[in-house]
């Protein structure tokens, strides 16, 4: 069996989606997510120039020794373009090994772990009472977790992830439109002050039952998130994500020896070596890797088996940046992995999505099933894809009041 070609695709609707579709001398194709966001161009660039003209002739079903003759063979080993370019290649050639098999994925890992995976949405508000509403109406819809991100007095933009007036009904707030970055402004002592009051409040409305996630997105000290994440404690956050940036992991230490909030990070880390040495000393609960990002299925079922001999589970990334075939090769480890954690979920369903990647996986009530379609499960419609082209974005920069340059 052989590859006779492959093709890149960019865009789609309000994102600009890599999409790699690589097909056989057998007629089956396979379908990998690329999309490495705000720097979409790269990675396609690099599939183009330098991945697809050594795969075609390559039998797809070699999925383990391709992913190793791209890695060793590029010398300069990991970095997120490389790694997500991989990713797309390692996704396309499960799908269509499941596809051969007449499976889908999770069966090729194990089978099904449990009868549905639990996603978390993102409740965000421009003050708390606006928070208030964007969480009630998730817990209405039956969600079981929620991450909350609120805006903070004083703060002179609005900050990660919120809007900057009430009112907005969005789950997701970043406008990432045009080259150069808009500019946020960052005080971690307003923050630091008003956050862990909030969180409180939104645990006594909504009870104990509901899990509750909040994003620091790496905007603290390690200090400043080991005092933070001591003062939120009595909150019982299901988990802390990115509370310092992890590229130091020996910070994570000043954490763990203050407080035993549960700590989620990972979504910027592309190989098994930004987190070998987190997941080893057990310095986190929760791993964020996203398979795209992280080189594809093979090199994240890694992680996963790492995670798993020291008590950490997997919390896959789930922004909208990845397209729903990220998402469902996710979706097929979350239904496998013994050590599943919680997958974070966006409405990705608007109809011009749906029409873009078919696919019969559903989320309801706050779970994820994965269809038993082989495969990934998921289609790429290309006459739909040649409406969409690709829109320059950046993520925002952050600045602290005297004009220091800190972290989005
Ligand atoms: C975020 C991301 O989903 C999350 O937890 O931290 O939305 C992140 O800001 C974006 O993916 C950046 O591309
Ligand atoms: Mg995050």
């Amino acid at each position: 069996m052989k590859i006779t070609g492959a093709k890149v695709f960019v865009g789609g609707p309000g994102k600009n989606y890599v999409t790699l579709k690589i097909e056989t001398d057998q007629g089956v194709y396979g379908l990998g997510d690329g999309t490495l966001n705000n720097r979409e161009t790269l990675t396609a660039k690099y599939l183009q120039d330098y991945l697809i003209p050594c795969l075609i002739g390559m039998d797809p079903r070699n999925s383990e020794d391709i992913w190793q003759y791209f890695y060793r063979g590029a010398y300069f080993r990991r970095g997120p373009i490389a790694m997500a370019a991989f990713g797309a290649i390692d996704m396309a050639l499960w799908d269509i090994k499941g596809k051969l098999a007449n499976l889908p994925l999770y069966q090729l890992f194990g089978g099904k772990s449990r009868n549905g995976a639990m996603v978390y949405a993102h409740a965000t508000g421009a003050d708390l009472p606006d928070l208030m509403d964007s969480v009630a109406r998730y817990v209405d819809q039956g969600y079981k977790a929620v991450r909350v991100q609120c805006g903070i007095p004083g703060m002179p933009t609005a900050s990660y992830a919120v809007p900057e007036q009430a009112g907005s009904n969005t789950d997701y707030i970043t406008d990432f439109s045009g080259i150069r970055p808009k500019e946020e402004i960052w005080d971690s002592g307003r923050y630091m002050r008003y956050m862990p009051g909030a969180l409180a409040e939104i645990r006594d409305r909504f009870g104990p039952d509901l899990h509750i996630l909040h994003d620091v997105h790496h905007r603290l000290l390690p200090r400043e998130a080991a005092e933070f994440a001591k003062e939120v404690e009595p909150v019982k956050l299901f988990w802390l994500e990115d509370p310092t940036p992890a590229e130091d992991q020996d910070a994570l230490r000043m954490i763990r020896q203050h407080s035993t909030v549960p700590i989620a990070i990972g979504e910027v880390f592309n190989s098994i070596w930004d987190c070998n040495k987190l997941i080893q000393n057990e310095l986190i609960d929760f791993i964020r890797v996203a398979v795209t990002y992280a080189g594809g299925i093979t090199h994240v079922k890694r992680i996963v088996d790492l995670a798993g001999l020291h008590h950490v589970r997997t919390g896959f990334h789930g922004a909208p940046s990845h397209s729903p075939l990220c998402m469902a090769a996710q979706a097929h480890l979350n239904a496998w992995a013994p050590n599943f954690g919680i997958q974070e979920y966006l409405v990705l369903g608007t109809p011009e999505c749906d029409a873009l990647f078919p696919s019969a996986h559903k989320m309801e009530n706050g779970l994820f099933h994965v269809s038993d379609a082989p495969g990934l499960g998921v289609d790429f419609d290309e006459t739909e894809a040649a409406r969409y082209e690709y829109k320059a974005g950046s993520h925002p920069i952050v600045r602290l009041e005297d004009g220091t340059l800190w972290n989005y």
